[in-house]
């Protein structure tokens, strides 16, 4: 059902400052940088190589505002691993699967992810815990 682990979402409150930390401890490199106000965040998507020849990638996400997921997140748990994100290469199809599977999705229709991709989350209640963002990637990647 699924391709890979696309990338790991961490909460941070300060995107610039988490991005200068993962780059200089770990050696992750920025490949993307976008403002996506209808999930409320500013994000960087972190990888060790160029775009679409990737391993699993981190991706920072700082709020925009304190109501938005990341800012409850933040709120709540501080600081920390936010989200699972599963590639996938047909998101309705498999979006279809998991709801026969009796998984709610928070969606009833795909919504936008980072670069142009089409996202979609399973609830944190039915992944045993873990909020799970299925993602389909653009055919054409987002130039950045
Ligand atoms: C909440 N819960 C979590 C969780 N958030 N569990 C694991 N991981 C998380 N991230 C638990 C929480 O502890 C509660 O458990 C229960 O779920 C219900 O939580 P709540 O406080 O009522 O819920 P809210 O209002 O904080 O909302 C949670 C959801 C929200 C998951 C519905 O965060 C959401 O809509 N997330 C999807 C959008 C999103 O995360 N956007 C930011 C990334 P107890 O206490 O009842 O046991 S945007 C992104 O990833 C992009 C653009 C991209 O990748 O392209």
């Amino acid at each position: 059902l699924f391709i890979c682990i696309d990338h790991v979402g961490l909460a941070v409150p300060d995107l610039d400052e988490a991005v200068k930390f993962h780059a200089e401890a770990f050696g992750w490199r920025e490949l993307h940088r976008e403002v996506n106000e209808e999930q409320g965040v500013a994000e960087a998507m972190l990888g060790t190589g160029e775009q679409g020849e990737e391993n699993a990638k981190i991706q920072l996400l700082a709020p925009l505002r304190e109501d938005s997921a990341i800012g409850k997140f933040l709120a709540k748990n501080g600081p920390g691993i936010q989200q699972l994100a599963y590639r996938v290469a047909d998101l309705d199809h498999v979006s279809a699967v998991l709801r026969e599977r009796g998984l709610r999705l928070l969606y009833p229709e795909a919504k936008r992810g980072t670069g142009g991709s089409r996202i979609n989350f399973v609830h944190p209640k039915d992944a045993r815990g873990v909020l799970l963002e299925l993602v389909e990637l653009p055919k054409e990647p987002a130039a950045h």
